[in-house]
């Protein structure tokens, strides 16, 4: 696919201290340490509904990263994934009397004018799921063939599923229990009571085609692809094994993340299929987890329309940190206009008091682990002195403005 337009990102001088990062699996933050190109896997959207800040704030915060290795000279490789064909899109579509199709394709279109208006990096590979169904379907044969997953014994539907104990290192990504397993399998997209499995938690891999259902002739019999093989695929095509950065929201821990992981580690041998498990916290509003499911929706585009300006909106979601959950409230957004205008008067002063402290400042808290909150409070405090104060440095509001475009992504 197309991924959308990139921004110009301008060139600082200097470098920050490596990008340190929590990572899921290790459950404590390490340094990242990619090679000359950083590369880095997030999952993308199912396009059956627009944007909404949940999703946006999980794609600012992996911006973020790839800024911040962009600063530090690597070049990034960054692979996006849409699920464009997948239980929720079809029941969406057939709910509205959609063509499935039309549906990707419109939500996908809306997807990339959110993303660009929010100035968010495109991935270099932007891959849809049907666009990948012979990269899929060669992972899931393979598998076949080394007994590491199984058709259910159903003669009607013979689906595929992994079998989960074929990869040594099943459960090392989450860290959950059985119990817990179990239950979020329940809860996302998986089916522990399909009968013919040879474990609740097996996961499917390949469905077999169904009436009214869009199914891909293959040397699997028709049929669709499962979730986590997906990522797997398009991931593991492009990126090899041993990526720097595995990225989503932390709804995607268990089971999606387990699963593309257990995959790839039964295919290649080789573990771990990504040095980081990254996951951003979840948005919520009116009390309850932002989701299409339960329709307490904000979508970016209904903002965008509002006239809302969307650097207004970067920095109302960056004011949080990524792995927290947190609420959306329209004071957030308040609250970021009146500091991107207090920013905006500050850089358009002829000087400034000097940025060399407060550029290093900057990037040490993006450093630990994306801290916004200290990285937007050293902003704030040398716009304030160069409101107040004035300073002499006719530099300074030039460098400041840089470099809030260069790791912030916000044009002042
Ligand atoms: N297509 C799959 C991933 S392969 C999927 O989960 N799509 S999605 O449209 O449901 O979500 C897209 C991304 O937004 C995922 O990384 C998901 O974890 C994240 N996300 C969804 N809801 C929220 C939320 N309320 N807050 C933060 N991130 C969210
Ligand atoms: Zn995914």
């Amino acid at each position: 696919m197309q991924p959308w337009m990139s921004t110009p990102v301008p060139q600082l001088p200097g470098h920050g201290p490596p990008l340190r990062l929590y990572d899921t699996a290790a459950h404590r933050i390490r340094p990242t340490a990619p090679g000359p190109t950083a590369r880095m896997y997030v999952c993308g959207i199912t396009p059956y509904d627009a944007t909404h800040l949940g999703h946006a704030a999980t794609y600012l915060a992996f911006d973020l990263v790839h800024r911040y290795w962009r600063d530090a000279g690597h070049d990034v490789h960054y692979v996006q994934n849409v699920t464009d064909v997948d239980d929720p899109l079809l029941e969406r579509a057939q709910r509205d009397q959609d063509d499935w199709v039309v549906l990707g394709m419109r939500e996908t279109a809306l997807f990339r004018e959110d993303m660009e208006s929010l100035r968010v990096l495109p991935p270099q590979d932007f891959v849809g799921a049907v666009e990948a169904i012979d990269e899929i379907v060669e992972v899931v044969s393979k598998l076949l063939a080394y007994g590491a997953a199984y058709r259910v014994e159903d003669p009607e539907h013979p689906d595929i599923y992994f079998d989960h104990q074929a990869a040594a290192h099943f459960g090392s990504e989450s860290g959950y229990d059985e119990a817990t397993m179990l239950r979020c399998a329940a809860e996302r997209g998986g089916d522990p009571r399909r009968p013919g499995k040879r474990h609740p938690l097996d996961a499917l891999m390949w469905r077999t085609a169904r009436e009214g259902e869009p199914a891909w002739d293959s040397e699997l019999g028709p049929g669709r692809p499962g979730w986590h093989v997906e990522c797997c695929a398009i991931g593991l095509h492009r990126l090899g094994t041993g990526f720097d950065v595995q990225g989503g929201g932390s709804d995607l821990i268990f089971p999606h993340h387990e699963f593309s992981a257990a995959h790839a580690e039964a295919l290649t041998g080789e573990y771990p299929m990504a040095e980081h498990y990254v996951h951003t916290g979840m948005i919520g509003y009116r009390g309850e987890k932002m989701s299409k499911s339960t329709g307490n929706l904000v979508f970016i585009s209904r903002l965008r329309a509002d006239q809302v300006d969307p650097m207004a909106l970067r920095l109302a979601l960056l004011s949080g940190h990524y792995r927290a959950d947190r609420s959306w409230s329209s004071e957030m957004l308040d609250e970021a206009v009146l500091r991107l205008d207090r920013w905006r008067r500050a850089v358009a002063r002829p000087a400034g008091v000097p940025v060399a402290e407060t550029v290093h400042r900057l990037r040490a808290h993006l450093a630990e682990d994306l801290d916004t909150p200290g990285a937007l409070a050293v902003l704030d405090a040398w716009a304030a002195e160069t409101l107040t104060r004035g300073g002499r440095d006719v530099t300074a509001p030039g460098h400041v403005q840089a470099a809030v475009d260069a790791l912030l992504g916000i044009a002042l």
